[in-house]
């Protein structure tokens, strides 16, 4: 890509920082425009040490926008701000970090999207191809920008993305050999004016394929009409005649006339929905080329990802699980579905504007409810009269609550069903403060 010498970056987050090292060492002009005040910037400010740059902190300014023939954005802005569509109308350039970065791109990307599941995807796969080939980037919305891989000038075989519809919305050319859409329930109506606007972002990833690339999704995903690529499946209801299915306990791979076994039990990974995380992690190593005893030798350890139905401690008989990362509905019903017997389930957050009755069908196996967050009182309103329902004002207050309320045999599960900005910078710091109330205990 031509890149004009000065550019925009909006957003001085990790992607912010990142592309700015690597715009500076092109030489290029940079701008950083970032909504917080300068003070509230500090610790992005020091790691740009030593990168020169223009600063402009505070509320957005529409003179900003439209002073620099090309923008940069970071996921977490919306593509669709009013001064990006005056930018655009202008004929600036814009474009997202992860399109910038690939345009630079010679290593073959395998890119995971989905609502759920695309973490554990994302460094399940890390781990095999990395058992295969060695040195593999695995980065993406997963919390290493894509820009990184190129300032770290290292030569992965791979690079495997996990892909936001944040970072999808801002693509032109992005054009994985793999793209993996696991599946779309609602997430991020704050930011979308519907879902299907969300769901088409996603199906973005397979927008510039071409015949020799592979497109892998779930059968139980709506038919998808304009795939180019070469499409697999991978089903936990059916078999099929080429692609990934699970049946009779054991997995299923079935590629250009060969087939491929996996005992489901070698995984300790519990749900269904991990069953399909699974499938689709054997499928696309076999696509590649790696070995079954590799790919054995990886699902057997592979415990899963922390903060993610994470077994936290068990105390007279009650086990708290951390399941911080659930910040939509549908990954919360995931969590019920893979725990037997009766739930505490300690939630709310920051409310992304979903339906909650959505989980109605799973709330008789939960005993009690705890509300905490700005979302506390719409998940009341819908999902209150199901079963005895407490809004705490805090975490500490939550698991104090639970204690009192659990009973012998119980788990507690914190699902928050919401993005956790409300209260804490990210859903690991709010899963750590979890973790560490369950063990003060
Ligand atoms: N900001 C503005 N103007 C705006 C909005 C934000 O200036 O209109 C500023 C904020 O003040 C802040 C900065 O932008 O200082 C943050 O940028 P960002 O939100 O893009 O965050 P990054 O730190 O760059 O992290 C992003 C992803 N964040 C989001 O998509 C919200 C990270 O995904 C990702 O790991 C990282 O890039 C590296 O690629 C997090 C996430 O929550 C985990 N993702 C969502 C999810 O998984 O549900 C999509």
């Amino acid at each position: 890509m031509n890149l004009p010498d000065d550019i925009l970056i909006v957003g001085l987050g990790t992607t912010g920082i990142a592309t700015a090292r690597f715009l500076s060492r092109l030489g290029k002009r940079i701008t950083l425009v970032d909504e917080k005040h300068e003070k509230d910037l500090a610790p992005a400010l020091k790691a740009l040490d030593g990168v020169p740059f223009t600063g402009r902190f505070g509320p957005h300014r529409q003179e900003d926008f439209l002073g620099h023939p090309m923008i940069v954005l970071s996921p977490g802005i919306d593509s669709e701000h009013p001064y990006l569509k005056e930018a655009r109308a202008a004929g600036i350039k814009v474009i997202g970090e992860m399109e910038l970065a690939y345009t630079f791109l010679e290593t073959p990307v395998i890119a995971i999207t989905g609502t759920n599941g695309k973490t554990t995807v994302t460094t399940l796969m890390g781990e095999i191809f990395t058992k295969a080939y060695g040195d593999v980037f695995v980065g993406g919305n997963i919390g290493d920008p894509l820009v990184n891989y190129l300032l770290s000038g290292a030569g992965a075989g791979y690079v495997i993305i996990e892909v936001s519809s944040f970072q999808l919305e801002t693509i032109e050319t992005f054009r994985p050999d793999a793209a993996i859409l696991l599946n779309v329930t609602e997430d991020h109506l704050d930011r979308y004016r519907s879902f299907a606007e969300y769901r088409d972002a996603k199906y973005r990833i397979f927008e510039n394929q071409r015949p020799e690339d592979y497109a892998i999704l779930n059968t139980s995903l709506p038919p998808l009409g304009g795939i180019r690529a070469r499409k697999l499946c991978f089903s936990t209801e059916r078999g099929l005649e080429e692609g990934a299915f699970l049946k009779d306990g054991t997995m299923y791979v079935r590629l250009e006339g060969k087939e491929y076994r996996h005992e489901r039990a070698v995984s300790p990974l519990v749900g269904i929905h991990n069953t399909e995380n699974l499938l689709v992690a054997l499928l696309t190593a076999y696509i590649h080329g790696i070995k079954g005893e590799v790919i054995e030798d990886v699902i057997k350890t592979f415990t899963g990802l922390s903060h993610r139905i994470e077994p936290v401690r068990r105390i007279n008989g009650i086990t708290f699980y951390n399941d911080s990362k659930a910040t939509n509905v549908d990954s919360t019903r995931r969590a019920l579905e893979s725990i037997g017997g009766s739930v505490v389930l300690i939630a709310g957050g920051k409310d992304k504007g979903g339906s909650y009755r959505v989980i109605g069908d799973q709330m008789p196996k939960v005993r009690s409810l705890i509300l905490i967050g700005e979302g506390a009182e719409r998940i009341r309103e819908e999902l209150g009269s199901y079963t005895k329902t407490y809004m705490e004002g805090d975490l500490a207050g939550a698991v104090s609550r639970a204690v009192e309320v659990a009973q012998k045999g119980d788990v507690v599960l914190f699902s928050p069903m919401c993005s956790s900005f409300d209260m804490f910078k990210d859903y690991k710091d709010r899963g750590n403060r979890f973790r560490a109330l369950v063990e003060a205990l």
